[in-house]
């Protein structure tokens, strides 16, 4: 079901509903011109929908998807290019990256094309990456005389470590999907003609598990990249505690013991 909201001048936004009912909100980046370059408005539009569907309780999971030529070749440099330091600061205009930092569903990234700068910050703030085989990723800023700052130097280095995060960084060169996923920052890599397909199906798998424990997984793995790993355990034991008081864990473990499908309620 298609469900574009008029509003939206550079998304496309729709829901897709696996076999029980259950959706995922899909997000298409829709600026194919300038090679869905991430401009301000853009960015706003994405968090609009991000934050619907993550508010939605008939949706468990959020796809965002480009096109075969590009997922996002960076922030919009036409854009970015005349603001000043004090400009940018004052306006706090990438304030909205951060928020999408705190979405609480899973988000998938279906990537393809040209995944670069901003892009690919952008992917590396989804939860799983599927990419294309011919999908080229890189953190080209070097070349316009900045340095990734969505996250770039922090997310990247923690998906793929330093050497490699480094090698990235200070070249500005584009990797294959196979580098990245022998890299570690790819989950899966899948046939052009179908990797959007294989990201859909994940994020239908994933929108029919209970949605609470697929938050509070998700919360609980982004805890282990700014804690020690003591207090990660303790908040890894408090979300698996605090799920007691859900009634799909109810259903959950009683289904198990009845050999029946459990009916989730999101409760
Ligand atoms: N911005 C604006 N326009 C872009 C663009 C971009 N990033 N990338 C491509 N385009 C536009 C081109 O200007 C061209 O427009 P016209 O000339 O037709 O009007 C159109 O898209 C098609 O591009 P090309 O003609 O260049 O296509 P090619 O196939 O020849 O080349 C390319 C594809 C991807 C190799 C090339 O377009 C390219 O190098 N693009 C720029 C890639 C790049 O440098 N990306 C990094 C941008 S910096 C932050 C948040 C985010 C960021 C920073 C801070 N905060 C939260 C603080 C992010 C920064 C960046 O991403």
């Amino acid at each position: 079901m298609s469900e574009n909201s008029p509003s939206y001048k550079n998304i496309l936004v729709s829901r897709l509903s696996n076999s029980k009912g259950l959706m995922v909100g899909m997000i298409q980046l829709n600026r194919p011109d300038v090679l869905n370059a991430l401009n301000i408005e853009t960015m706003g539009e994405l968090l609009n929908a991000l934050e619907a569907f993550d508010k939605d309780k008939e949706i468990g999971c959020m796809l965002i998807t480009g096109n075969q030529k590009a997922f996002a070749a960076g922030a919009d440099i036409k854009e970015m290019a005349s603001q000043s330091a004090i400009d940018m600061y004052i306006r706090d205009q990438f304030a909205t990256w951060d928020k999408i930092r705190k979405i609480k569903k899973p988000i998938i990234a279906a990537a393809s094309g040209f995944v670069l700068g901003g892009g690919c910050e952008l992917t590396l703030t989804c939860d799983i990456i599927v990419a294309a085989e011919s999908t080229k990723f890189g953190q080209p800023e070097i070349k316009l005389g900045v340095i990734p700052g969505a996250g770039g130097t922090q997310r990247l280095t923690r998906a793929i470590g330093k050497a490699k995060a480094m090698e990235m960084i200070l070249t500005g060169r584009m990797y294959t999907a196979k580098e990245m996923f022998d890299a570690g920052m790819v989950s899966r890599v899948v046939d052009d003609e179908v990797y959007l397909e294989e990201a859909q199906a994940l994020a239908k798998e994933i929108a029919s598990m209970p949605v609470l424990a697929l938050q509070m997984a998700k919360e609980s793995v982004l805890k282990s990249f700014d804690t020690t790993i003591e207090g990660g355990l303790e908040f890894e034991r408090k979300c698996f505690y605090l799920l007691f008081a859900s009634e799909d864990m109810k259903e959950g473990m009683n289904a198990f013991i009845e050999k029946r499908k459990p009916n989730w309620k999101g409760k």
